[in-house]
């Protein structure tokens, strides 16, 4: 079917060399005979291109023509990466693509590498929503994503070279041009910020609101390919602009940096990324950022509506929208104040459609990472969303009162705002009670959503409410993309295209009968031997360090985070380092070397997080150094980890870390690459951990710690002694003594991290000592990579559109 869906791309090699040609001379304007591989590399991307935007343009012309149910998913975040491998693998025109710039002299590997990466997120959440809209492609369902264009993704990471600190510099990603993206100039919405919100008092809920700032929000559409169709989606980012380029009045006064001050304030809306997660900081920028995205996707999405000719109370039946966490929760009174002000509806019409088009999504249970903005900025920025918020509230504490008589906690428990100085609102509150459904991203996270932050919506609006969609990868890029050896070995050995199971990834249990064949165990660990020898060659050029391939390669690429233990991994590490310092000569021929990986940025405002960084850099100077153990152990952090850094990363590790405190890590999306690309896991009982487990069997898997409900109860009791650790591990309490003696420097410095050290020794032993039998160890890896049909995001994007969204794919012909 695929094939022929792709009829109309361009496969013949002529053709391919032509539009290449063509666009060297008339979009770059360049000759073909002096040219480098960063004009390659935009040749070939404007060239694909062309594809996509005949594929991207028949899917729009038949989704309007058809009008069926679509969904949209808002995400402040999109992590997208590299597109044009991508795009190449979707439009199935790798091959082709490769031998067409070989015969120009150019290698594809050397093309691929000039892209940078669109960087619109922090970490798993905007991840998670690049490889929805990957699946919702690949699975042909009429799903637009919405985001915001910034001008500067997260901030490039750099090493300071003396102190070993992180350092931030702006990504300005826009810089080469990006051919990825469409201006539309034409669609173009207002934005209004501040002013007055006056109620109309004519007996209906309506109120003006006029006055304060409007800016203009001016859509980018970026074309999301499916694979092996041809349905190519929108992910559609608003750039925000001045509604006038300057204020003549203060220009002609000859006031010229008056004139453009308020055209300033205007760009500035979308020009960086926050690069925090999990802790929020109550800026006014942000509070824009959130409402000025939300209200221009719905009036685009009304707009469109509309267009169908439908009666406005028919607006679920045509549109689903995903909240992806909180952070677009104003879509939720914006959708009531344009139905209640602009198109004339009761209240209780409106909420009627509100709830019935929303779908909110948690993606963390941290306390510090729940959303709440603070009332007199709300009532400052956005007075009608504020009177909205406490409309809302009134009716729903009068719902609640009705259902618990007299129950005055549980109505302050439960109440939109949260009383103190000053008064704030709970946007996951407004979340949950504005949505059709509420989901967790993994069985555990979607259980402690509804036993503890949501307990008492639960119990107020039934459980039915509440349900769980475990988080999911596209084993496109996850794995065909970033381990093409592997994914051939896989084709050749289940005897398909790999057009087969890369769409249905269920089909990797057919390896399971591999492991009893030796031939095929030497050629799935000769590929992971191979993939460890493109990262050392990596490392070696960008960061002229000789890695040792024969070792180990035990990796934990993540944000840096106290949740996450980044300092548990260094103190293992230190343990395993004092440990062969005490080592005869004989005993130390017993041992396998390792090499121990670190990725991942810290917040620029995380005291702790940075300070975990400068401890593994220092430690790392000084174990890579000595003579004594240096074959056995060596240690790297590699700075300003991306989605690109983490594709060459992933199908090199022979084990990874995901060492969260049971119950604070929502679910985890690296666990799943890792394990898809035939890396062991060490982690602990948490998120989606447990299912990859359940999948892959206990026995495949490194488990170590307390489980959740142990957590919670020492929690809730605050009864958490620690015993001294000197009691429970002489040997750790060694290397806790270690690091705060200054033996690697900066005596006592790092005295605030080390109180959050627990045991994971025994766990790392038991890693070292299964590695030994290297028969067993790849067995474990084919095993654990061919259970891990579930964790594709086709699964759970197909979950999200049956269970919650109720859209049906579309096939375009
Ligand atoms: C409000 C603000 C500071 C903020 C909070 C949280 C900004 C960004 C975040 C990101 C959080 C919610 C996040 O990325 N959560 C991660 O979501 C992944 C996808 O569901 C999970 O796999 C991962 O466990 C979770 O931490």
């Amino acid at each position: 079917v695929w094939k022929d869906a792709m009829r109309d791309v361009d496969k013949d090699a002529d053709q391919i060399t032509k539009s290449f040609v063509n666009h060297v001379q008339t979009s770059l304007a360049r000759q073909p005979y002096n040219l480098d591989n960063l004009g390659a590399y935009q040749a070939s991307a404007l060239s694909v291109r062309d594809n996509l935007l005949v594929n991207w343009n028949e899917t729009a012309l038949q989704y309007t023509r058809k009008a069926p149910k679509r969904a949209y998913y808002l995400s402040l975040e999109f992590l997208m990466g590299r597109t044009l491998d991508n795009a190449l693998l979707n439009l199935g025109l790798k091959d082709e693509y490769a031998g067409s710039v070989k015969k120009l002299g150019f290698s594809m590997e050397d093309i691929l590498e000039q892209e940078r990466d669109a960087a619109l997120g922090n970490g798993g959440l905007g991840r998670l929503a690049a490889c929805y809209l990957d699946s919702s492609a690949s699975q042909e369902l009429p799903v637009w994503g919405y985001g915001l264009r910034y001008k500067y993704g997260i901030f490039q990471q750099l090493i300071d070279s003396s102190s070993g600190n992180q350092l931030e510099a702006p990504d300005p990603w826009l810089d080469n041009q990006n051919p990825w993206e469409l201006p539309r100039l034409d669609v173009a919405y207002e934005v209004r910020f501040y002013g007055s919100a006056d109620r109309v008092n004519d007996g209906t809920p309506r109120a003006a609101w006029t006055g304060g700032q409007e800016v203009l929000a001016i859509a980018y559409d970026v074309m999301i390919p499916g694979c092996y169709t041809k349905t190519t989606n929108n992910l559609r980012l608003w750039e925000s602009k001045p509604k006038r380029g300057f204020d003549l009045n203060s220009f002609n006064a000859g006031n010229y940096e008056g004139a453009v001050e308020s055209s300033n304030s205007a760009s500035a809306i979308t020009s960086v990324l926050y690069p925090n997660d999990h802790t929020t900081f109550g800026k006014e920028l942000r509070l824009k950022q959130q409402y000025f995205w939300t209200a221009a996707s719905l009036a685009d999405i009304i707009r469109r509506f509309k267009n169908i000719g439908k009666p406005i109370t028919e607006f679920p039946d045509y549109v689903a929208i995903q909240l992806n966490d909180t952070h677009p929760t104003l879509a939720i009174p914006e959708l009531m104040r344009v139905l209640v002000d602009e198109e004339d509806q009761p209240w209780a019409t409106a909420w009627q459609i509100v709830t019935n088009t929303f779908f909110y999504t948690n993606h963390t249970v941290l306390p510090e990472a729940l959303e709440k903005w603070p009332v007199p900025l709300m009532e400052h920025v956005l007075p009608r969303h504020m009177q909205i918020i406490y409309d809302i509230n009134l009716q729903f504490m009068q719902a609640v009162e009705r259902a618990f008589p007299g129950d005055r906690e549980r109505l302050g428990r439960m109440s939109l705002i949260e009383e103190g100085f000053p008064k704030q609102v709970r946007m996951a509150f407004l979340a949950c009670i504005g949505s059709r459904k509420v989901n967790g991203v993994a069985e555990l996270h979607s259980d402690l959503v509804k036993t503890t932050i949501l307990k008492d919506f639960v119990e107020f609006e039934g459980i039915s409410k509440f349900g769980n969609v475990t988080n999911g990868i596209t084993p496109r890029r996850w794995l065909d993309q970033c381990n093409p050896e592997l994914s051939a070995l896989i084709s050749r050995t289940l005897g398909v295209d790999k057009a087969v199971w890369l769409k249905d990834l269920h089909r990797l249990a057919e390896l399971l009968p591999q492991t009893e064949d030796a031939k095929f165990r030497a050629e799935w660990a000769a590929i992971k031997q191979r993939n460890k020898e493109r990262l050392a060659h990596h490392v070696q050029t960008t960061l002229g360090l000789t890695i040792n391939t024969n070792a180990m390669f035990d990796v934990q690429i993540k944000r840096l985070h106290e949740y996450k233990r980044q300092s548990l991994n260094i103190l293992g590490v230190i343990h395993r380092y004092l440990t062969l310092k005490n080592m005869s000569a004989a005993e130390k021929k017993k041992v396998n070397p390792k090499v121990v990986f670190f990725a991942g940025k810290a917040a620029p405002a995380y005291y702790i997080a940075k300070l975990t960084i400068r401890l593994i850099v220092n430690v790392a100077r000084i174990i890579n150094e000595d003579p004594d153990t240096k074959d056995l152990l060596s240690m790297y952090f590699l700075p300003d980890y991306s989605v690109s850094l983490a594709e060459v990363l992933i199908p090199a590790s022979d084990i990874s870390q995901h060492i969260s405190t049971a119950g604070t890590e929502a679910s985890g999306t690296s666990n799943m690459k890792f394990c898809l690309n035939g890396g062991l896991l060490l982690g602990t009982v948490d998120g989606a951990n447990i299912e990859i487990a359940e999948e892959v069997g206990e026995s495949n898997v490194f488990f170590f710690g307390h489980l959740t409900p142990a957590v919670e109860d020492l929690r809730y009791q605050h009864a958490y002694h620690p015993i001294p650790i000197e009691e429970k591990c002489p040997a750790l309490a060694n290397v806790l003594n270690t690091v705060s003696s200054g033996r690697f420097g900066d005596a006592d410095v790092y005295e605030p991290l080390l109180n959050t050290i627990r045991q994971d020794i025994a766990a790392l032993a038991m890693v070292d000592e299964a590695y030994l039998d290297r028969d067993e160890w790849v067995k474990k890896s084919i095993r654990t990579s061919a259970k891990m049909g579930k964790f594709s995001s086709d699964r759970a994007i197909n979950e999200y559109a049956e269970s919650y969204w109720n859209i049906e794919a579309q096939h375009i012909v």
